[in-house]
């Protein structure tokens, strides 16, 4: 293979990414020298195993991964703004909604809400750690080296091209040649292992590490939310990790599962992406929910209506999102009968949704509303969030959605509860729990100015595209036709309204933290749940003493009775774990491995996954037990953190 196969050419596009991307490093590895910052890296970030850093570094790389599939997304738009514009050809355009639509749901939202989840559920459960602190190390680090293998196709290799949905044959060896494919099969493959650890990594924190009186139905909602999602995790990866297994070696192997020859089933593929696909969705959903029924409670100083209604809502949609993956392919031609069963599973979990929709409402009821930024976004979400639902409902009438199928109907769909469900919730997660993370507020002005021009983009680019689709503008396309030219544009606007919206809150993170004042009671927003009994920043063993539950709430129970969750006389050593660099150094083995196997170095990825064997073997034999934090330490921190 020559040089010229190994990198992308011929693109001005890809040589103007190429650029930037040399100038980025070169300027992060200069400035990382200049200010003599590399070991600081390495000993405060790439070893850590503290789950709230973990937790910023994967907000951070999400964030990075938004700005990538947005400008993605920002291309396409620009493309299909006028007819026949010719500002992407056609392969590039299917490259870069494979990408987008990839990235923002693999690289984007699930690391932002496991971010979220990460930093908030053990201060939640008034719990130390994770169960499993370099577990969680190496599932991140798993994630992140994902992440850069499925970025780097853009300019080595070939980006892949057959959609995030990377049905057979049309992403077989045959039909999609090259590199790209294997990309998307490898990345999603190694940050998948990730995901899957961290499924288990938090449900058994959460069953283990309660603090003693936190019975499951006095747990905050959003680490119910956080539990239940672990287990979709933990019973659909596996299918998406044996998918990808298959089709990995029918590309390299020449085996013939997913293939058209051989006695392959394609549609097999389909099945199984989807089997996995749909509980995906909600893996993305409900931590969304549990965010908002958060942030509802707190600014409407009320605990949150139906709470127990609101948890078996969540058990509910979680079972369900397994027994309705064929709504995908109605059109497949599986026959009435069983078209008319997944019909009926699709529109029952429009019931448990609804109950919690009216959950909010009835919290909000009579309430004292506080519209802080977080809030809004919350607020935001309720109206725009049931748009979207009422419309898959529509979309899950199999008889109906023969028209829908393939339409932009589908793409309005699914943006608008990916938006206004997860990406509001993300936002809204973040204000609220910035103070948390950083020791301060985001400047809320600001922050109303990136709300506002957000949600309205976000409405005037997907609203009319519901029109769009129903006037028949079938999705994946990269040229449209006179006819459809007013709303496209539209939509368009809305799009870089959107942008300008990310562009602004991207700012604030700057702007506060220049010139925010500095948080000092470890409380900003008068919360209800545990992890505003911290003070801030956050001690890296969280609580000193370990708090007891008595009520939902447990925090806000406190300030009630007028208790205080710290008493210097029961400072115990805290037993902590040790930094580590091996899950850092054996997730970059697995991506230099991966790497080979995407362009079929057989003997380079033997080599690899060898060296893998070897770094679990000496794991095996690490015999670090960590370390114990003594009393006077304890009391030390804790004195200067709450100003003693
Ligand atoms: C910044 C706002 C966004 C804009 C302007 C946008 C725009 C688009 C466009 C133009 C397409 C291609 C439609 C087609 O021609 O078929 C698309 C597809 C897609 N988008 Fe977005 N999008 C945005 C945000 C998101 C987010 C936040 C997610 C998920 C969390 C997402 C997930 C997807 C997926 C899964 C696809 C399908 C890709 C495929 O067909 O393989 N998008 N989006
Ligand atoms: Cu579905």
């Amino acid at each position: 293979m020559g040089l010229d196969e190994f990198f992308v050419t011929g693109e001005p596009l890809i040589y103007a990414g190429m650029v930037a991307i040399t100038l980025v490093s070169g300027a992060i590895i200069f400035l990382l020298t200049y200010f003599k910052k590399w070991k600081w890296l390495w000993r405060e970030w790439l070893t850590t195993v503290d789950h709230k850093r973990i937790g910023i570094m994967y907000i951070l790389s999400a964030l990075a991964m938004l700005f990538r599939a947005g400008s993605d997304a920002l291309m396409m738009r620009t493309q299909l703004a006028f007819p026949d514009m010719n500002f992407l050809n056609a392969q590039h355009y299917n490259e870069i909604f494979t990408t987008h639509g990839t990235i923002m749901i693999f690289f984007m939202a699930m690391p932002f809400l496991i971010g979220l989840m990460n930093i908030v559920v053990p201060q939640q459960i008034g719990a130390r750690d994770f169960a499993f602190p370099y577990l969680n190390a190496l599932s991140f680090w798993s994630f992140f080296f994902g992440a850069m293998l499925f970025n780097v196709s853009f300019v080595i290799g070939g980006a892949p091209d057959a959609g995030w949905t990377s049905y057979t044959p049309l992403a077989g060896d045959i039909m999609s040649q090259g590199p790209g494919q294997n990309f998307y099969l490898l990345a999603l493959q190694l940050s998948g292992i990730g995901t899957l650890a961290t499924g288990i990594n938090l449900m058994v924190t959460i069953l283990k590490m309660r603090a003693p009186g936190m019975t499951l139905f006095k747990m905050p909602i959003f680490t119910w939310s956080t539990f239940i999602t672990m287990f979709i995790i933990v019973f659909a990866f596996p299918i998406l990790t044996i998918a990808l297994a298959l089709m990995t070696i029918d590309r390299i192997f020449g085996s013939h599962f997913f293939t058209l020859a051989g006695e392959g089933l394609p549609m097999m593929w389909a099945n199984l992406f989807w089997m996995w696909g749909h509980p995906e969705v909600y893996i993305v959903i409900l931590p969304a929910f549990g965010i908002f029924s958060e942030v509802i409670a707190t600014f409407a100083r009320k605990r949150l209506f139906g709470y127990t209604v609101m948890v078996w809502s969540i058990i509910l949609i979680a079972g369900l999102s397994f027994l309705v993956w064929v709504h995908h392919f109605f059109t497949m031609g599986a026959g009435a009968f069983v078209n008319s069963i997944f019909s009926v599973t699709t529109m029952a979990i429009a019931i448990p949704t609804g109950v919690k929709i009216f959950n909010w409402l009835a919290t909000l009821y009579k309430s004292r509303i506080r519209t802080t930024t977080a809030m809004m976004w919350a607020l935001a979400f309720i109206p725009s969030f049931t748009i979207g639902g009422i419309t898959g409902v529509m979309l899950g009438m199999a008889a109906a959605d023969y028209q829908f199928h393939n339409s932009y109907f589908l793409i309005a769909h699914f943006h608008y509860v990916l938006i206004a469900g997860t990406v509001f919730g993300c936002f809204a997660g973040l204000v609220y729990w910035y103070p948390k993370m950083f020791g301060h507020k985001l400047n809320e002005r600001i922050g109303k100015w990136a709300f506002w021009l957000f949600v309205i983009g976000f409405h005037i680019c997907f609203l009319p595209q519901y029109f769009l689709g129903l006037d028949g503008m079938p999705r994946r396309v990269f040229h449209i036709v006179p006819e459809w030219f007013n709303l496209n544009v539209i939509s368009t606007i809305g799009a870089f309204g959107m942008g300008l919206g990310f562009a602004v809150f991207v700012y604030n993170i700057y702007y506060s933290y220049r010139y925010s004042e500095r948080e000092q009671t470890g409380d900003p927003w008068d919360g209800r749940t545990l992890e505003w009994a911290t003070p801030t920043p956050v001690p890296e063993y969280n609580f000193a003493v370990v708090p007891h539950v008595k009520e939902h709430d447990a925090y806000w129970d406190m300030k009630q009775k007028g208790e205080t969750i710290y008493d210097e006389s029961k400072v115990e050593p805290i037993h902590m774990p040790n930094s580590t660099g091996q899950p850092f150094i054996m997730s970059a083995i697995m991506f230099f491995a991966s790497f080979a196997l995407v362009f079929e170095w057989i003997w380079l990825a033997v080599a690899g996954l060898v060296t893998i064997l070897v770094t679990m073997g000496i794991r095996s034999f690490d015999y670090d037990e960590g370390r114990h934090i003594d009393v006077e330490e304890i009391k030390q921190t804790e004195r200067s953190a709450r100003g003693l």
